[in-house]
């Protein structure tokens, strides 16, 4: 038995393959495992609980099926899916973690995350994060109707499509000093996050200690997957059929 960890598949109406690949993998992998977790930007956009489109049913039934079958599931919120609220935990039966959240993996402990917050060097982008994640403009946002939700939504992603442009690739990674700090603070020598896209396993030495940190890969072009087993941890695609 494994314990599955993915992020970044920014899933949409308009994926139809990535979501194919998505219910392939909940189905057929995700129900015979220990546990999934997911880590972040499950959703391209999640505009809100209220949401009942086609689409959102198709993903919440996907999680009810897992849960129901028995699988524990665990999401952590990405920068794309924040407004991830109760409802759609009580509905899917997974369990919404916090922005870090320290995990026993087979004996070992972890920190998970979305990894969105070891980018110190993106202060544009922080600075964002800490206005969208004020609890009372969320409040205010959940009571607005989904047609002017949307028109919102879309007028700040047009207005700060060309933003991301102009960072360099170094500012979008993670600070190596940061990931020392959050794994120093939880007392954890193995850190599992998405966000960056450059799946990887990073293997470094801080204070006669070994670290390891696993960067999750998206599901633009193949699934990604972090295995992990009481001997292995290993990162792995899925084709898209
Ligand atoms: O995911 P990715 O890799 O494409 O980019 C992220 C960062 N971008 C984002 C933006 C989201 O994808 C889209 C958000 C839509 C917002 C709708 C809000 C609805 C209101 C809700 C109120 C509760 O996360 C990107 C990072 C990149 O990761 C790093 O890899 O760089 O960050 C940006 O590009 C953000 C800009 O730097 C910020 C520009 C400031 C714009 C100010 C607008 C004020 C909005 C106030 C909201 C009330
Ligand atoms: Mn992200």
């Amino acid at each position: 038995m494994s314990t599955l960890f993915i992020s970044d598949l920014h899933l949409s109406p308009a994926t139809p393959t990535i979501n194919h690949c998505f219910a392939q993998f909940m189905r057929e992998e995700a129900v015979k495992a220990d546990a999934l977790y997911v880590l972040g930007d499950l959703f391209d956009f999640w505009i809100g609980d209220d949401d009942t489109s086609d689409f959102a049913n198709f993903v919440r039934g996907e999680f009810k099926q897992l849960t129901d079958a028995g699988v524990p599931c665990f999401f952590t919120k990405g920068n794309r899916d924040f407004l991830v609220g109760k409802r759609f935990a009580k509905q899917t039966g997974i369990t919404l973690l916090g922005d870090e959240t320290v995990i026993d993996l087979y004996g070992r402990k972890a920190v998970v995350l979305h990894g969105d917050t070891l980018c110190t060097q993106d202060v544009s982008y922080l600075k964002f994060r800490e206005k969208v994640n004020k609890k009372w403009l969320q409040w205010l946002f959940n009571r607005i109707p989904m047609f002017i939700k949307k028109k919102i939504v879309s007028k700040i992603q047009s207005d700060i499509r060309d933003d991301k442009k102009t960072k360099s690739l170094e500012i979008m990674d993670v600070t190596q000093s940061e990931v020392e700090r959050v794994m120093e603070m939880h007392q954890v020598d193995l850190m599992i996050h998405g966000h960056t896209h450059r799946p990887d396993v990073h293997i470094f030495e801080t204070n006669q200690s070994t670290n390891t940190r696993i960067v999750l890969g998206d599901w633009y072009t193949q699934g990604s997957v972090l295995v992990c087993d009481k001997k292995n941890i290993e990162l792995q695609t899925r084709p898209f059929l």
